[in-house]
């Protein structure tokens, strides 16, 4: 019955595929511990591949820290940007809208520096992930992939 098994192929395509490839991951940072002190946030970082459409939430009780996005050189130095453009709700929802290097640092005084309060991630573009720019080049690419792949299920089929 291959026609039967094709069609169960095409099925779990169809269901495991697409959601895994159309659903973005809200990661909170550092899990139960969230945005704390004397966490090793690299080693929360490491096993996860981080895409455009993902989000990041820092949650930590509010005025304890905070949450800056710096470039390269401000995570090295732990350097707070000047004027302040932090986020403090203490569940801040940050959303990756680009891909490259992400920096993030704690604000409070010692806590970046001396307590290991930072966090620098990596974003993948992804293969459907929307454009950054109005460029309909991704959403193209994402709609050209399914096309393929149940014109290959259609012609497995007979
Ligand atoms: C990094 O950010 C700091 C603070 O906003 C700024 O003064 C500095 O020029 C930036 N450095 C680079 C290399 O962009
Ligand atoms: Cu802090």
């Amino acid at each position: 019955m291959a026609t039967f098994t094709h069609i169960v192929v095409f099925a779990i395509l169809a269901v495991v595929l697409l959601p895994a490839t159309t659903m973005a991951t809200d990661y909170v940072v550092g899990d139960d511990s969230g945005w704390t002190t004397n966490y090793d946030y690299q080693a929360w970082a490491k096993d996860k591949v981080f895409y455009v459409g993902d989000k990041l939430v820092f949650k930590y009780p509010q005025n304890v820290h905070n949450v800056y996005k710096v470039n390269a050189s401000s995570f090295a130095s732990c350097t707070v940007p000047t004027p302040s453009t932090g986020l403090t709700s203490g569940n801040d929802v940050v959303p990756l809208v680009a891909p490259g290097k992400k920096w993030y640092i704690c604000g409070v005084e010692g806590h970046c520096k001396d307590l290991g309060q930072r966090l620098v991630i990596d974003v993948q573009q992804g293969w459907m992930a929307p454009a950054p720019a109005p460029s309909s080049a991704t959403v193209f690419g994402y709609k050209t992939f399914m096309a393929i792949i149940s014109v290959l299920a259609m012609i497995a089929m007979f």
